[in-house]
């Protein structure tokens, strides 16, 4: 497995962002970003307001965590608020249940500055696997990649599988708007749309360490055929670089203070109720990203501090 820098041979290294997006994922998140290459830059938790101690147990490992505490709700909208908030040239997605493994992320970042533009994992491919399927998922995903095989003309190996890596200059292209698991679908297929070169490398899916899955078969499989469908005949022909042009991603990112790790006032994002006026007594404070839809008219729950409001859109953080 790949646990070298992929960039020691480059002379110029593009800087490299994981997106962890987790709700409750307090007995498996440790031992992922314990197993997160030494040379990934900067780690984004996407804290899809846990009510236990995800957000600790990433920051105990990886002190310079940026925290964005989600407010709407699906795994989609989560990476979308991850990447969003993140900064390197690179965006990785990872999981905090540890199903994708993170001694993998040097594979995925070696097809991207081998020329790639998105690198997708494949459990299908020689030397990939899965130890996590159900038959009923199995079915329905290789039903999945027949379908869309047909339909986009190209000769994947597997689909909704949430280990994926692309530039970030690319996210806008891309124009995602899933809220939930058919962001997985959504991704692969706005990249072919957008023209971009897909790469499949071998993955091996690992079961979720503890738990349970926030993923129904049944109701999700739909959501990801209805994407599948959407993706291919919204736009008639597929017109590569086209995507993107006039994204519906609206997802605001307001810097909040709140009290810090360790501070002994923390709590998890999704029991804090506390309004800024309480948060000011805390004795150490530290800023958060609270991200929200951009049309939702309910107000953020926590009040930003007035020094560092400022709201900005998932477009001019991509830029
Ligand atoms: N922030 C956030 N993370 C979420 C949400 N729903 C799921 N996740 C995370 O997304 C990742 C994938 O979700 P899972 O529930 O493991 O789904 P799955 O991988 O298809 O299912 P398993 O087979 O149980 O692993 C995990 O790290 C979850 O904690 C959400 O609404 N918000
Ligand atoms: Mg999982």
């Amino acid at each position: 497995m790949e646990r070298t820098d992929p960039f020691a041979r480059h002379a110029v290294r593009p800087s490299v962002s994981v997106v962890v997006p987790a709700l409750n994922e307090e007995e498996s998140v440790g031992w992922v970003m314990e197993n997160v290459p030494g040379w990934v830059d900067e780690v984004v938790l996407v804290d899809g307001l846990s009510v236990d101690g995800t957000e600790l147990v990433v920051a105990d490992v990886r002190p310079d965590v940026v925290v964005v505490h989600q407010r709407a709700r699906g795994k989609g909208a989560a990476l979308r608020a991850g990447f969003a908030a993140a900064s390197g040239d690179v965006v990785v997605m990872l999981d905090a249940d540890g199903s994708t493994d993170p001694r993998e992320v040097g594979v995925f970042v070696d097809a991207l500055v081998g020329g790639a533009q998105f690198v997708k994992g494949s459990r299908y491919l020689p030397g990939g696997g899965s130890s996590d399927f159900t038959w009923l998922r199995d079915v329905g995903n290789r039903g999945f990649v027949w379908l869309a095989n047909r339909l986009f003309g190209v000769a994947f190996t597997d689909l909704c599988y949430g280990f994926c890596a692309f530039w970030r200059r690319d996210v806008g292209r891309l124009g995602l708007v899933a809220d939930g698991f058919e962001i997985e679908m959504e991704l692969v297929c706005s990249a072919v749309r957008a023209g971009l070169s897909v790469v499949e490398v071998p993955s091996w899916e690992l079961c979720r360490r503890s738990g349970v899955s926030n993923l129904h078969a049944w109701r999700d499989g739909w959501r990801v055929l209805g994407t599948l469908l959407h993706q291919r005949f919204r736009l008639g022909r597929r017109r590569p670089g086209r995507v993107g042009e006039s994204t519906g991603t609206e997802i605001r990112l307001v810097p909040t203070l709140v009290p810090a790790h360790g501070s002994g006032q923390w709590l998890p994002a999704g029991s804090d109720t506390r309004g800024w006026e309480e948060h000011r007594e805390a004795e150490a404070l530290m800023t958060v990203l609270v991200a929200t839809a951009a049309e939702s008219t309910a107000p953020v729950p926590v009040r930003p501090a007035r020094a560092a409001v400022a709201e900005l859109a998932v477009s001019e953080l991509a830029a």
